[in-house]
């Protein structure tokens, strides 16, 4: 039987939650935690109320269940979305209404979070947070503003559910947009291991019972168990990941079943890209085929030419291609694993690729630092209210990833959250002093580079550096920001940006 919680029942049960973690909660803290906005507050539904909306409601059914997928002759038991996946996205336009009616068809609790979007605190799908979990045989309503055009996607906010196959893209449409573009691809690139060699949940159990610390070694990437040791990359700034994986999919699908894209010589191209792994950076290209970056999570970009740019967890790429006359490869490179995902471009005869088939190295891959905001997105000048500094801790040892030296703790999200105040200009400062990078996360805001650089919601910090980036408090209520590699996150390195009660 389906328990279903209507948003108003759903909202009052929330609200006594909150209250119930905030006493729960240390002592000290208790007064402060109670000084925040909370899910359900007015300031929420004026935030939504001020959105633009066209008035259309797009209604999707969607139930999370466990499947069997057939990943290039292997198959894995894993648990999927019905009614969306990498080839099947969510479309909307900006100011559409989503409505999404969910169930939950899966043993374990679960929600639905939308990564990027600046939308309303109460649809954020952060369990404990912003919403009760979904439970088994449970559902709920998420409805909420598209607030912004833009490559996003969602997934659940629970434990190491996105590792398993829960994820699918968000596209929204401007229909203002003139895209100068014949066609337009979704590419969205996994690591893959459940069903197939664990479930994330072992992976996690494994890697939480510690290891030696596994940089400078220089013989390669080692598999012991599901983790892998001595993976490193220069790009990265040292060790690239912890889990091995033994599949590499490009929209569901491994290098020795690719998909193929068809298109005609001389056609351009809109390639979506979104990097949904759990502990991988890709390095994406097309072979023979200058990318034309357009966008970066979202937000538009001065263009820029790169021979291939790399995506950290979460992060999303937009750019444009000019089809040439054959056969290509679409190639993401595992950074760091000598693995990778493949997928074809033919637009005319010609073999196929070989599975082995590299990228060109001849110049360094884009990221996100040699990308500059369109004038139109970026922020306007004015002077930061507030800094708020986020030390990266922890490592391989003790598996102990956190932020400031404290774990987050998702029965009391709320215990170490960092206040802000409505229309402050925030500054964030990532320190990362680990020696392993990390693609970090804001909740509900899209955030600039410094130097004018892209607005972005997901950003790689390399070890040893600071990333400061500033966003605008414009959208009230209770933040996540966190790392997107999903066992750091889930081994603690989380925190709660929130909105102070006025
Ligand atoms: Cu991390």
């Amino acid at each position: 039987m389906h328990s279903t919680l209507n948003r108003r029942q759903f909202l009052s049960v929330s609200a006594l939650t909150l209250t119930a973690a905030g006493l729960a909660g240390c002592s000290t803290t208790a007064t402060k935690t109670n000084s925040f906005i909370g899910p359900s507050s007015t300031a929420v539904s004026a935030a939504e109320a001020k959105r633009h909306r066209t008035g259309t409601i797009v209604q999707r059914a969607l139930t999370a269940e466990p499947v069997t997928l057939d990943l290039g002759g292997k198959t894995a038991k894993t648990w999927a979305y019905r009614g969306a996946s990498a080839t099947k996205p969510l479309r909307g336009n900006v100011g559409d209404t989503l409505k999404v009616d969910f169930t939950n068809d899966l043993p374990d609790p679960t929600s639905l979070h939308w990564h990027g979007l600046a939308l309303r605190n109460d649809m954020d799908g952060v369990p404990s947070l912003t919403q009760e979990p979904i439970e088994p045989g449970g559902s709920f309503d998420y409805e909420f503003t598209l607030p912004e055009p833009g490559t996003f996607w969602f997934h659940p906010h629970v434990g190491t559910q996105l590792d398993r196959g829960l994820y699918a893209p968000l596209i929204i449409d401007d229909p203002n947009e003139k895209g100068d573009y014949d066609q337009e691809w979704v590419i969205v690139l996994d690591d893959w291991l459940d069903g197939v060699t664990a479930t994330p949940d072992e992976v996690l159990a494994e890697l939480k019972k510690g290891m030696m610390d596994h940089g400078g070694m220089d013989m390669g990437p080692m598999r012991m168990g599901n983790t892998l040791m001595g993976a490193t990359s220069p790009l990265l700034g040292g060790d690239a990941g912890d889990v091995y994986y033994p599949l590499y999919l490009i929209n569901g699908t491994p290098a020795n079943d690719p998909q193929t894209f068809s298109a005609k010589h001389g056609e351009r191209i809109r390639l979506r890209i979104i990097n949904a792994g759990g502990d991988t950076a890709f390095r994406f290209g097309v072979t023979e085929h200058p990318l034309t970056i357009t966008h970066t999570d979202g937000f538009p970009v001065e263009p820029h030419e790169a021979e291939s740019v790399v995506l950290g967890m979460g992060e999303r790429y937009d750019a444009i291609i000019t089809a040439g006359d054959g056969a290509f490869a679409v190639v993401a490179e595992a950074v760091g694993k000598q693995y990778q995902a493949l997928a074809v471009l033919r637009t005319g005869s010609g073999s196929a690729p070989a599975k082995d088939v590299t990228l060109p190295q001849t110049k360094n891959p884009a990221t996100a630092g040699d990308l500059r905001a369109a004038g139109e997105v970026a922020l306007p000048k004015r002077g930061v209210d507030r800094t708020l500094t986020l030390e990266l801790t922890g490592g391989m040892e003790k598996y102990d990833w956190a932020i400031n030296g404290k774990r987050m703790n998702m029965d009391q999200p709320m215990r170490d959250a960092l206040g802000i105040a409505d229309g402050e200009r925030v500054a964030l400062e990532f320190k990362n002093s680990t020696t392993m990078w990390h693609p970090m996360h804001l909740h509900g805001h899209t955030y600039q580079l410094p130097g004018g650089g892209p607005r972005k919601d997901t950003s790689i910090v390399l070890p040893g550096t600071t990333l400061r980036v500033e966003f605008d408090a414009d959208n009230p209520g209770r933040w996540l920001t966190h790392c997107h590699n999903v066992y750091h996150g889930e081994a603690g390195m989380m925190t709660t940006i929130a909105y102070q009660e006025n």
